[in-house]
């Protein structure tokens, strides 16, 4: 009997606690993805304890001046993931070893800002934390997360500690690993399957399409020779004024409504029928994902929460850690030599051993 105070301040306490964790707003939710083993969110703790920060501050002043750069990095980071892995590779120079990633037709319309960028970042981490210790593919995490947040979009927290990969991407890796703007649902989910990413977390990446801007030349098909009979009329009228025969070399944006701030409108196009890309309006077509495109439609703070969950898998794809690669101290090249951990695959052991013999023959 004396316990029974006890009791009811227990079962008072654990039905609080309850309510306060359920309560807890984006971040903190209990919806978080697992963390990929290797990564943490305090991994820079002790050896650059300021990172974040300095790549927040840094995103802040950027897309200030060019309110573009903040598509540019969101963007940049989609590509670095669905090619070979979250790996920094779509940020390496192909002219070293013949076209690489940046050569191939996907990310001729990368923009170069967005690398620029995240060299400059990378610059000042190098600065502030003396040496290479925060990684190429972690600062393209990071810079994404921000011009998310930075539009107005919802912050949501990044575990770090991936490396970057010295392996080139090549061209049919990158044709392979991106859908084009031509894709319909079938075939967007069964490229995002095998990567664990299902129908939910296509419909909200794709929402990254809520800010930036697209090239004719990546939605024409649906204007000529015939136009897309999804498209609503007077969007469509709108589309050709900008794209008026096949081949202008102009863009539009991305998101009709609010081109610029990053909120839940891309949903809002899409039940209006002004998606720009197949890929986009096909969200909305479809049985499957059209009750998630106007669930969204609805509820902005759906959307946000659930970008958090949907960008923690999709950042967390195919990640090196530990020893794997490498951190880079030039993100558009590998680290000269072999690294490390390259040192223990075979062809760089053969390769040591040959310059070594040639080195003792003079
Ligand atoms: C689902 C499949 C996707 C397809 C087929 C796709 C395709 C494209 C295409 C064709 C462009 C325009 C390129 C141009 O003409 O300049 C574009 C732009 C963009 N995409 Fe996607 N995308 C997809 C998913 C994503 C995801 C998951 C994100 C980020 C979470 C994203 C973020 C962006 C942004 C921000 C832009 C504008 C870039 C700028 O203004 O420079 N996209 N996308
Ligand atoms: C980084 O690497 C790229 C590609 O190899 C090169 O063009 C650039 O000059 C390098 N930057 C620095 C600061 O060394
Ligand atoms: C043509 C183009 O814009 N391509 C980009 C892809 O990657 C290179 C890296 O050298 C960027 O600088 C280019 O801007």
């Amino acid at each position: 009997m004396a316990h029974a105070p006890l009791l009811a301040a227990f079962v008072v306490a654990v039905a609080v606690a309850v309510v306060v964790a359920s309560s807890l707003g984006p971040g903190a939710s209990a919806a978080e993805p697992p963390v990929a083993r290797g990564l943490s969110f305090d991994f820079y703790r002790r050896t650059c304890p300021r990172a974040e920060s300095i790549v927040r501050e840094f995103v802040q002043d950027a897309v200030r001046k060019d309110i573009g750069l903040a598509a540019g990095l969101l963007r940049l980071h989609f590509h670095d993931c669905f090619v070979q892995g979250c790996d920094a590779s779509v940020l390496l120079d192909g002219s070293a070893t013949g076209p690489g990633e940046q050569q191939a037709p996907p990310n001729l319309t990368l923009r170069p800002s967005a690398f620029k960028a995240v060299n400059d970042i990378r610059d000042r981490l190098e600065r502030e934390c003396r040496g290479a210790v925060v990684s190429c593919a972690d600062i393209l995490a990071l810079a994404a997360r921000d011009s998310v947040v930075v539009s107005g979009g919802p912050d949501y927290r990044v575990p770090l500690g991936r490396r970057d990969s010295r392996r080139f991407a090549t061209r049919q890796d990158v044709l392979s690993g991106l859908p084009g703007p031509s894709s319909n649902v079938p075939s967007l989910l069964a490229l995002l399957r095998p990567l664990g990413l299902d129908a939910t977390d296509l419909v909200t990446i794709s929402g990254g399409h809520t800010i930036g801007q697209a090239h004719c030349s990546s939605f024409e098909d649906r204007l000529f020779p015939r136009p897309d009979p999804t498209i609503n009329p007077p969007f469509l009228a709108r589309l050709k004024g900008t794209c008026p025969a096949k081949g202008t070399d102009r863009r539009t944006v991305l998101d009709v409504r609010t081109p610029d701030v990053f909120d839940n409108q891309y949903y809002v196009d899409l039940v209006n029928r002004e998606g720009l890309f197949v890929s986009d309006q096909d969200l909305f077509t479809n049985a499957i994902t059209r009750p998630i495109v106007e669930r969204f439609a609805r509820s902005q703070r759906e959307f946000f929460d659930q970008f958090g969950v949907s960008m923690g898998k999709m950042g967390q794809m195919r990640v090196h850690t530990s020893d794997q690669g490498e951190v880079r101290r030039n993100c558009s090249a590998p680290n000269p030599g072999p690294a490390a951990a390259d040192a223990l695959q075979w062809p760089s052991i053969v390769q040591t051993i040959v310059d070594a013999a040639e080195e003792s023959l003079g």
